[in-house]
């Protein structure tokens, strides 16, 4: 049969998109299409907040730690606030699981989505003037509607993951989300309130010549990681670390590359979150052609034990990533 989808145009906005979006499936309730306007409303906020931080006093320290024991940053803690508070009112999301807390928070309603969030990655960058992102994935509950919720409800793999995206605090503001049919970019008009299909179809070069890596932190890595390392010096590839994961990510999505956490010393397990940060990015990097690998396995598949789980992440075009892993193969 003949595909009857016509591809929107540069300039749509989000919820023309969303909307067209939804009418391709029969059965769609609008459900996940209200859910995507809540985080793309919610980052609105968050958005106004972070372009204030210079002016008013909510950048910086607020003096208390998380559960992992890092360093709380005001604004941190009010994304948090603003993206449960959207999900809350918008009545599909029936838990969540953020950073920012230690359990996950069961809204006790009908809601069908399960979801992991970063409200605001790398929000150490802000006090210095430095991109940001919020990072989510969404995942089907598995407990049925009106039971109440369980670990295994967030508990899953990335490849049950329905959507996912990230929002990216940059020179603008852009929202990246796959709901597993391709990736689209869209970006804030700050003026009118509104974003904008920028990005149609995002794919990801096979190959590039950007690796992203802490590069300081190079002797407490495994000889695999400073093998591959030395590969990408004398391949004379160019280094790119802005030290925000959504950043950097964004970079190599549209230029090609690589970016790498892989185990230190310090963290054995690399830094990353699995349920919040690698999953969601794992999976929008597929759907634009890309790949994400532990170095040893692809991340999609891990079966999640906690919810602040961290894994290794070797991420971007694909066959970087599959050079990368050569290493830990061999
Ligand atoms: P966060 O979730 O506490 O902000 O930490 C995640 C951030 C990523 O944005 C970034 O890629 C990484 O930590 C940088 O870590 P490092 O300073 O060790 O290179
Ligand atoms: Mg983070």
């Amino acid at each position: 049969m003949e595909d009857s989808r016509i591809a929107l145009p540069i300039g749509t906005t989000l919820d023309r998109f969303i909307k067209n979006k939804q009418d391709e499936f029969q059965y769609a309730t609008g459900e996940l299409s209200q859910l995507l306007r809540d985080i793309a409303l919610a980052g609105k906020v968050v958005n106004r907040e972070i372009n204030k931080a210079g002016l008013i006093n909510i950048a910086g320290a607020i003096g208390s730690q998380n559960i992992q024991g890092e360093e709380q940053q005001k604004l941190d803690v009010l994304a948090n606030i603003r993206f449960i508070r959207a999900l809350t009112k918008g009545g599909e999301t029936c838990a969540i699981v953020s950073e920012e807390d230690e359990d996950i928070t069961d809204l006790k309603n009908e809601g069908k989505y399960v979801i992991a969030i970063d409200p605001l990655d790398g929000s150490s960058n802000i006090d210095v003037n430095v991109s940001v992102g919020t990072i989510f994935s969404v995942y089907r509950r598995v407990t049925p509607v009106g039971m109440p919720i369980i670990n295994e409800d967030a508990l899953q793999k990335g490849i049950e993951q329905v959507a996912a995206g990230y929002l990216l605090y940059g020179s603008s503001t852009m929202l990246v989300y796959t709901t597993g049919h391709g990736v689209n970019g869209f970006t804030y008009e700050p003026s009118l309130g509104e974003y904008f299909l920028s990005h149609p179809d995002m794919i990801i070069p096979d190959e590039g010549n950007v690796y992203s890596i802490n590069e300081g932190s190079y002797n407490s890595f495994s000889d695999e990681v400073k093998e591959y390392l030395n590969f990408c010096r004398t391949s004379n590839y160019s280094a790119r670390y802005i030290g925000s994961l959504v950043a950097d990510f964004h970079r190599n999505l549209l230029k090609g590359g690589i970016y790498i956490y892989p185990p230190t010393a310090k963290d054995p397990n690399g830094k990353l979150r699995l349920l919040y940060e690698c999953n969601a990015l794992a999976f929008i990097i597929e759907q634009a052609g890309g790949f994400a690998s532990t170095g040893n396995s692809r991340v999609l598949e891990i079966q999640p034990k906690e919810f602040h789980q961290r894994v290794p992440l070797f991420i971007g075009s694909k066959k970087m990533v599959e050079q990368a892993e050569s290493y830990f193969k061999s």
